[in-house]
């Protein structure tokens, strides 16, 4: 376990054992079993290449209506409470903080993306956003507090965790690509980002 700090972006690579990854992808499954993978559509109609769920009390939804967060699947149904290794990962990283309020699943098969973006759907900008990635590393870029400017990004590796807060927390940052087969830990592989946010 190594910590990294680039720019305001907190970098704790290997932080989960592989025992943890497992025991958390399995927590996935049956909240994904509950509240399945949507491919979101942007308000300009373009469909996302990542596929999204969540868990807690709210969930991030986009739509030809906007981004927002809401308290149900678009199916209707409650999102699932949030596994309770992530709520101790939350306690333990970022013992300050507000309790999270969603936890973001992001699927990646391995010819999806996300562009350069900022997470600021939430109300309370001081809190903090922890990042999961499991599965097949993905290369993360990250900028800066306003679009453009230099990038700089890092290969994350399933069990890696990313705190954001400070300037990260309002920096623009994207996954470029995920590397196929880089992982053995889901069987049909891909990669799973959770990110866990105080929403209110
Ligand atoms: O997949 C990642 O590592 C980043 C995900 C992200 O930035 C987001 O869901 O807002
Ligand atoms: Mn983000």
């Amino acid at each position: 376990m190594t910590i990294l700090r680039v720019r305001d972006f907190e970098i704790h690579s290997g932080y989960l054992p592989a025992d943890a990854q497992s025991a958390l992808v399995d927590e996935i499954r049956a909240c994904l079993a509950q509240a399945p993978l949507v491919r979101p559509t942007t308000p300009r109609g373009k469909q996302m290449s990542v596929r999204m769920s969540a868990a807690g009390d709210y969930g991030w939804i986009s739509d030809a209506t906007g981004y927002r967060y809401e308290d149900r699947h678009p199916s209707g149904a409650a999102w699932p409470p949030i596994p309770e290794p992530l709520l101790k990962l939350w306690r333990d990283l970022v013992p300050g903080a507000r309790a999270p309020q969603c936890c973001l699943i992001n699927w990646y098969d391995e010819s999806a993306k996300m562009g350069l973006h900022q997470d600021k759907d939430e109300a309370d900008l001081t809190q903090p956003v922890l990042s999961v990635s499991l599965g097949d590393d993905a290369l993360f870029r990250m900028g800066n507090v306003t679009r453009g400017g230099k990038t700089e990004s890092i290969w994350l590796c399933s069990g890696d965790v990313v705190v954001m807060q400070g300037e990260a927390r309002r920096a623009y940052h994207g996954i470029d690509r995920v590397r196929p087969g880089s992982s053995t830990l889901l069987p049909k592989g891909g990669r799973i980002n959770l990110t866990l946010r105080v929403v209110t």
